[in-house]
């Protein structure tokens, strides 16, 4: 194929192009042309949430009793609890399977499930920042205890919220996937990010994010601590990456101050993307950050992916 016409000159926000993931060492496409199509698709309309405080059949209200037949403290703020049908555990057989191009290995972890609030009828972005922060605090703290075992490569700490992304129940929680091997996404960045330190001495996220405080262009919210952003190699619409002005690898690092800072943007993003759409908005995020395989990471930059 050749028809391109010389007389026109490359336009970025114009013409299709392919863009850099930097994190993930892999081009995606864009094509800007397409957000002005008309859009008749689906529009949310104001649907008052009327959820009650506390519901009796809820799985993870406080007091109530779990499927498992286990009943839930009357916790006040936050509660972890390990998964009732993990995905993985602790203590299924090691070994491996292939015939052929038929591969296996199994994979061993633990899994948990972090309530955010005793309250039924709330999400991060109706809760105040000062409660957010005990979800940080509890975040850290598991990432630490998961991560010093010996068998635990990677700590996933994430959130499916919606029942369209998946979640089986409208609790505000999120869980927890530590296992024995890194995950293919966190692996590639752990390659981008060290090469980048490698060759530069900063963090591949310190420089990109200067670069994006300097253009505008993409920033969602900020504050002292964080910046919420779209990549510039988004490829779902309305994706963000929360990234720390800080260079730093993981929760073990962060700061008393930071993470009352990471408390108000999670707050102030969900906050957005609530009222973009005039709905509780669905989404899946992760927190990515340093594997905990024993290694040393001096180039890792944790950073939180919102994919709505
Ligand atoms: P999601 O529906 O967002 O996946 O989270 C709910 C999790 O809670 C889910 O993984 C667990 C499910 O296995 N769960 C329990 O561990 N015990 C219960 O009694 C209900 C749900
Ligand atoms: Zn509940």
């Amino acid at each position: 194929m050749n028809h391109s016409n010389s007389n026109i000159s490359f336009d970025i926000t114009e013409h299709s192009h392919r863009r850099f993931n930097q994190l993930l060492g892999e081009w995606v496409l864009v094509s800007p042309h397409r957000s002005k199509r008309p859009w008749q698709g689906q529009q949310e309309t104001t649907e008052k949430d009327t959820r009650p405080q506390y519901d009796p059949t809820c799985y993870l209200c406080p007091g109530n009793v779990r499927a498992n037949g286990e009943t839930n403290p009357q916790y006040p703020s936050t509660f972890v609890f390990t998964n009732d049908f993990a995905a993985l555990q602790a203590e299924s057989p090691s070994g491996s399977f292939a015939k052929g191009m038929l591969q296996a290995e199994s994979e061993r972890g633990i899994c948990k499930v972090i309530c955010f609030s005793p309250r039924h009828d709330l999400t991060l972005s109706d809760m105040e920042a000062t409660e957010i922060k005990k979800v940080v605090d509890l975040w850290q703290e598991q990432y630490q205890e998961l991560g010093a075992m010996e068998e635990i490569s990677y700590v996933q700490i994430f959130e499916n919220k919606g029942s369209v992304m998946g979640s089986s129940n409208p609790h505000p929680h999120g869980q927890i996937w530590a296992q024995s091997s890194v995950p293919g996404e966190p692996a590639k960045e752990t390659e981008q990010q060290e090469a980048y330190f490698q060759q530069n001495n900063r963090s591949l996220l310190s420089d990109y994010l200067a670069i994006e405080l300097e253009e505008k262009t993409r920033i969602v919210v900020e504050n002292e601590h964080f910046v919420a952003l779209v990549p510039f190699w988004a490829v779902w619409p309305f994706e963000t990456i929360i990234i720390p002005r800080r260079h730093f690898g993981h929760l073990g690092q962060i700061t008393e101050d930071e993470k009352f800072g990471y408390a108000g943007i999670m707050k102030q993003l969900s906050s957005v993307y609530d009222r973009l759409f005039n709905t509780s908005f669905p989404y899946s995020a992760g927190i990515h950050q340093a594997p905990t395989d024993g290694k040393d990471y001096p180039g890792w930059h944790l950073h939180m992916h919102f994919y709505p």
